[in-house]
């Protein structure tokens, strides 16, 4: 089991799909969930990214928010990032389906990814349900308002809340038909985006997880390319 067997898997996979979670912008310097380094002060995610942890003392959520702003404002898509992109215009039909909030894979170059968990750069009103792009960093005053005078909220998916429904929806219709899936990135934990990769496989897709670990979806792979998706998938998409 090799690169060359992934090379050979992509050279014949007619409909393509990518699941990206926060381990493909860990080279761009972007702090992934969990392992070492996923603290922030001393508050693990799952303590922050809760509905109920934002209505107890939104604040501190915010402020939390606000500094992987500024860390994901001054990094730069990585050249995992870009493969994808570059894989996206040479394959027949390709999916981008991506956990991640950073936006990284626009800045590559990609077109429409199904964004599972929201956008980290989109702003929500409580109170008058308007929403809006805010790129500003850091924000000018934290927690941001409405101009409705609402209080405002990170447009992304928290821990207990429903995915966007035509994102996952379309996400499992690229899985169900896909002939090859790569599951790039993420360890495959939270659901229900972890989901995808036994329904992709099910479905008869081949399956290639790209991970510096072992993950619960490496059972499900065909071919395991450990290493730094920085690295594999320009290799992956390589000729050489
Ligand atoms: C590298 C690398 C390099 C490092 N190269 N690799 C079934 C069982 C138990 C619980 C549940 C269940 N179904 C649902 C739940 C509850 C919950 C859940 O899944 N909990 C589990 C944690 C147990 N799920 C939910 O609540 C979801 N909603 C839901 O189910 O709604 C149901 C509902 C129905 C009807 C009405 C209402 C509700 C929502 C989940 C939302 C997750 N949100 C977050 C925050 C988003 C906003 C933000 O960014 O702040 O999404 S949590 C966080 O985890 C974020 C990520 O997208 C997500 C996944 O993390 P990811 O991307 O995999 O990152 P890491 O850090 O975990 O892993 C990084 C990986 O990279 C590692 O494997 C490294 O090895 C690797 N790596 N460097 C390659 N260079
Ligand atoms: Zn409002």
């Amino acid at each position: 089991m090799s690169l060359e067997q992934g090379r050979q898997w992509l050279h014949s996979a007619r409909r393509l799909v990518a699941l990206t979670g926060a381990g493909i912008s860990a080279e761009s310097g972007i702090p992934t969930f969990r392992g070492a380094g996923g603290l922030w002060r001393s508050y693990r995610a799952e303590d922050l990214a809760t509905p109920q942890a934002f209505a107890r003392d939104p604040l501190l959520v915010w402020e939390w928010y606000d500094w992987r702003r500024q860390l994901i404002a001054r990094a730069n898509p990585n050249p995992g990032h870009f493969a994808l992109a570059a894989l996206e215009q040479r394959a027949l039909q390709f999916t981008l389906v991506t956990q991640n909030v950073d936006g990284l894979h626009d800045r590559a170059g990609s077109r429409a990814p199904l964004k599972l968990h929201g956008d980290i750069w989109r702003l929500r009103c409580q109170s008058c349900f308007a929403a809006w792009d805010d790129f500003q960093t850091p924000l000018p005053s934290l927690p941001p308002r409405c101009s409705c005078g609402g209080l405002a909220r990170p447009g992304v998916v928290w821990f207990g809340e429903g995915l966007p429904a035509g994102v996952w929806d379309a996400a499992v219709e690229a899985v169900s038909v896909a002939d090859l899936v790569l599951v790039v990135g993420t360890s495959a934990v939270v659901y229900p985006a972890a989901q995808l990769v036994p329904l992709a496989a099910r479905a008869g897709a081949r399956v290639i997880e790209i991970n510096i670990e072992e993950t619960p979806a490496s059972s499900q792979a065909g071919l395991c390319l450990r290493g730094p998706s920085g690295e594999i998938l320009p290799n992956l998409l390589s000729d050489a």
